[in-house]
């Protein structure tokens, strides 16, 4: 990739602390996507955030549409729920035992999903997907699941796997350190693709534990599911006794207060939540049926665990945040109404654009920059082609994107103030602290960045 960087920006203290991080910590980052290796460069340290803004170590300031990957959809350094930290800090950080506030977030979060009639906190996505699938597998006694090509699920072992040679055979490890047999249970389909599902249901009848699933896709970019692709999930797993599980790490609290089964009318057996579940600090949950999380430890014979599980100031910092949120409902119209100005800038400069709600990502298509010819009108059937064409509509094609036109693209914005997710195959938040005229700002910006 090209090494970009803010067009005269100082990144002094940046470079020397990236420089000293990469001695200490693995690529000098404590998770990959953030040391920029998708689009070149060097990433900047953040110093602290504000609302909308994101300021790195030598004083730079960004609009962040990152939002730390998901959580802080009402922006960063809420004053209530900083307050509310501060303050419940001072009875201590952790006690490794019971308190009120594990079950005042259990009743909020079944308040606003009914489906999750029990709940287990823990303390990164991974670990509630790795833990839903276990549950999974110990309800039915089967040891098969179901993933999708460009779905991401944490680095569980069993998860980080990827279509093996030919698609309906078993996955192969997508990593280092995994072991064959580990991905031997896992089978990956294609996203939106019945067909897809229902071979590897025929092929290993009876096998199936779950199939787990993004509701709506955001780690290939953002990909919703056709209409009816998840309702053919809900009734092929009924079939199969199979469970469905949705991971809703992202859309969770995102794409509305009931996450993906309000959004979307499916109601899934288990579910993950993360990011803003937590508020920002350190927790994720799984949860569903009662009668499948009667499963777990010490319930139950499924076992899972955690020191800081419920930790009493992630819960505190969720707590606030899942009441905010449910005080203020208005702000799902808010920030989708803003997303939707995003995409309209996107689409105006000939990118390729998925939304759902206040998730975006803007798709650098094979002949993005090639303009129409004016003169002629394609034959309908030609148009048809070049609209299929354009469409991203699972992780084949969001691989044919040009990479290096967005790592131009990210660099230009980056450049202008503004951060989106150093990777294509991230999505875009919107936050209720992106003000209009931000919005305005960034479409400005937008235009700039992507010249055909
Ligand atoms: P964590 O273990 O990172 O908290 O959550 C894993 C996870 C599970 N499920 C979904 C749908 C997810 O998107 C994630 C994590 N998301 C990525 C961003 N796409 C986190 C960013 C990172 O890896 O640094």
């Amino acid at each position: 990739m090209d090494a970009g960087k803010g067009v005269g920006m100082n990144t002094t203290k940046s470079q020397q602390l990236f420089h000293k991080a990469k001695e200490l910590i693995p690529g000098g980052v404590n998770s990959p996507v953030r040391a920029f290796g998708a689009v070149g460069g060097q990433p900047f340290f953040v110093e602290y955030a504000q609302g909308p803004w994101i300021v790195d170590a030598d004083g730079n300031r960004y609009v962040d549409y990152v939002c730390s990957w998901g959580p802080g959809i009402l922006g960063h350094a809420h004053p209530r729920v900083i307050e509310a930290v501060k303050k419940v800090c001072e009875n201590g950080l952790t006690f490794g035992a019971p308190t009120a506030g594990e079950v005042e977030l259990s009743e909020i979060i079944r308040t606003c999903v009914p489906d999750m009639e029990m709940v287990r906190l823990v303390s990164s996505g991974t670990e509630a997907v790795m833990s839903a699938v276990r549950v999974a597998r110990g309800y039915t006694g089967r040891d098969k699941i179901i993933k999708f090509a460009g779905n991401y699920h944490g680095h569980s072992d069993g998860l980080l796997v990827k279509a093996g040679s030919g698609l309906m055979t078993q996955s192969v490890p997508d990593s280092a350190g995994v072991p064959e047999d580990y991905a031997a249970n896992t089978l990956t389909a294609v996203y939106n693709d019945e067909e897809s599902v229902r071979k590897l249901m025929e092929e290993n009848n009876g096998q199936i534990a779950a199939i787990v699933v993004e509701p709506v896709a955001a780690n290939m970019g953002v990909v919703p599911p056709k209409d009816g692709f998840l309702k053919f999930l809900r009734n092929i797993t009924e079939e199969n006794d199979a469970l469905l599980i949705f991971d809703e790490v992202i859309t969770g609290f995102r794409l509305s207060l009931g996450g993906a089964t309000e959004y979307t009318g499916v109601h899934a057996d288990l579910h993950t939540f993360g990011k803003i579940v937590g508020g920002g600090m350190p927790l994720a949950a799984y949860g569903g049926r009662r009668d499948i999380m009667s499963c777990v430890a010490p319930l139950g014979p499924v076992y899972q665990a955690g020191t800081l599980s419920g930790n009493p100031v992630a819960v505190t910092a969720g707590i606030t945040t899942l009441k905010i949120l449910m005080e203020d409902t208005g702000i799902y119209e808010r920030i989708d109404r803003r997303a939707a100005k995003l995409e309209e800038a996107f689409r105006e400069t000939g990118l390729s654009v998925n939304r759902a709600g206040s998730l975006l990502s803007a798709f650098f298509v094979p002949g993005w920059n090639v303009p129409e010819r004016k003169e002629t009108v394609p034959e309908a059937k030609e148009q048809e082609r070049r609209a299929e064409e354009r469409n991203v509509e699972n992780y084949e094609d969001a691989c044919r994107c040009d990479r290096q036109a967005f790592a131009d693209y990210f660099h230009k914005m980056l450049a202008q103030g503004i951060y989106v997710a150093p990777s294509q195959f991230e999505a875009m938040f919107v936050s209720d602290a992106h003000s209009d005229e931000l919005i305005d700002r960034t479409c400005e910006a937008i235009r700039k960045s992507i010249k055909a």
